[in-house]
């Protein structure tokens, strides 16, 4: 069984763009393949969090896998911070690691733009994330298109390692959606959506009421025509509510194409809209059900556990080839 890696930030509310260009994706592999999926709360220091945010946040994430359909019985579910193997391989691979190819990655300029003083925990995110992946050899990394850069970060530094220390790394291979790979902005098609966007309107959050949902993709911008169509190019916002409609409801675009012809834009959201109800819905009521019930901290103590094993097997070896003295 080729082995799954992959996590999703407590940053803010999870984002119909993470349940479509990650979660989804969890939930369908663990049935054939072995998979570990963190919280990566590590990583979501790397911007300011204030604690309480931070840990209800944490707790949230954790119910909505559970909640999506992550089998704690199939998937190897855990925090980052509860496995503390993750940010000691992570300093190791940070020794590793170039600055040039730091300043290259694009979510480092993105979230950096502006910002008078930016921590360095931003910039060296992509090594923790190298050591997240290399930790269990993962072969697979389900992840959006926005994570294919530090992916192939992983890669290059996986290799350098099995260059300078022997073979020790499985190099591990992107796994991208083919549509929804990328879920932009409801208010700006050039801009990823995101959880932690302050316009509340810019995203659709997993637990976002029904009648939320609804006001916000009736809200959502597109131009000034009436044809739907999937064209990125020319019809960036169309195209990206078209992704979300294919996405939650199994249509291909040409069938939605079709079903709207010559119509305009009216009924087509609002049946985008019933589209996403009809998904999250569901999970809602299984997320409320399983904050109330009290079993995730056992699930997450379980999980951390049994990746805890693996990774300490890895970084005993990691530490005899790099030239570290045994206890
Ligand atoms: N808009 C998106 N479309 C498709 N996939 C997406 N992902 C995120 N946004 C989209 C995928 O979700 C996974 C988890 O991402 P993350 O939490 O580690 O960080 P991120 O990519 O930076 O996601 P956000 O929502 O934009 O978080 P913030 O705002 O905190 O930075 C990844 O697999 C990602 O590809």
């Amino acid at each position: 069984m080729k082995r799954v890696l992959s996590g999703i930030q407590p940053s803010g509310q999870l984002t119909l763009g993470n349940y479509i260009g990650a979660l989804k994706n969890f939930v369908e592999m663990q049935h054939s393949h072995e998979c570990y999926y963190m919280v990566v709360d590590l990583h979501a220091i790397t911007v300011p969090q204030e604690p309480a945010a931070l840990r209800e946040q944490t707790e949230a994430v954790s119910a909505l896998y559970i909640a999506s359909g992550l089998d704690p019985a199939k998937a190897t579910i855990f925090l980052q911070s509860h496995v503390h193997q993750h940010a000691e391989l992570g300093w190791m691979l940070t020794t590793l690691t170039y600055m040039g190819e730091l300043e290259r990655m694009t979510q480092f300029k993105d979230k950096s733009a502006g910002k008078e003083s930016v921590g360095a925990g931003l910039f060296t995110y992509p090594s923790l994330m190298a050591a997240d992946i290399l930790l269990y050899n993962a072969d697979l990394v389900p992840v959006g298109d926005d994570q294919k850069q530090h992916l192939e970060l992983t890669r290059d530094l996986a290799h350098r390692f099995n260059q300078r220390f022997g073979d020790t790394f499985t190099i591990p291979e992107p796994y991208i959606p083919k549509v929804g790979a990328r879920i932009m902005s409801l208010d700006d098609a050039s801009k990823k959506m995101s959880k932690s966007n302050p316009n509340q309107g810019s995203f659709i959050a997993m637990l976002d009421d029904p009648a939320v949902i609804r006001k916000k993709i009736s809200r959502a911008v597109t131009d000034s025509g009436r044809e739907v169509k999937y064209d990125p190019q020319n019809k960036p916002e169309v195209s990206n509510l078209i992704s979300i409609y294919a996405n939650c409801s199994g249509k291909s675009v040409a069938e939605i194409e079709a079903l709207y012809d010559g119509q305009g834009y009216g009924p087509f959201k609002k049946d985008l809209a019933e589209q996403v109800v009809a998904v999250l819905e569901p999970i809602q009521q299984r997320y409320h059900e399983i904050r109330k019930s009290g079993e995730l901290y056992d699930i997450l103590r379980q999980g951390a556990e049994r990746a805890a094993e693996q990774a300490e097997k890895t970084v005993k070896t990691v530490k005899e080839k790099m030239g570290f003295l045994a206890r």
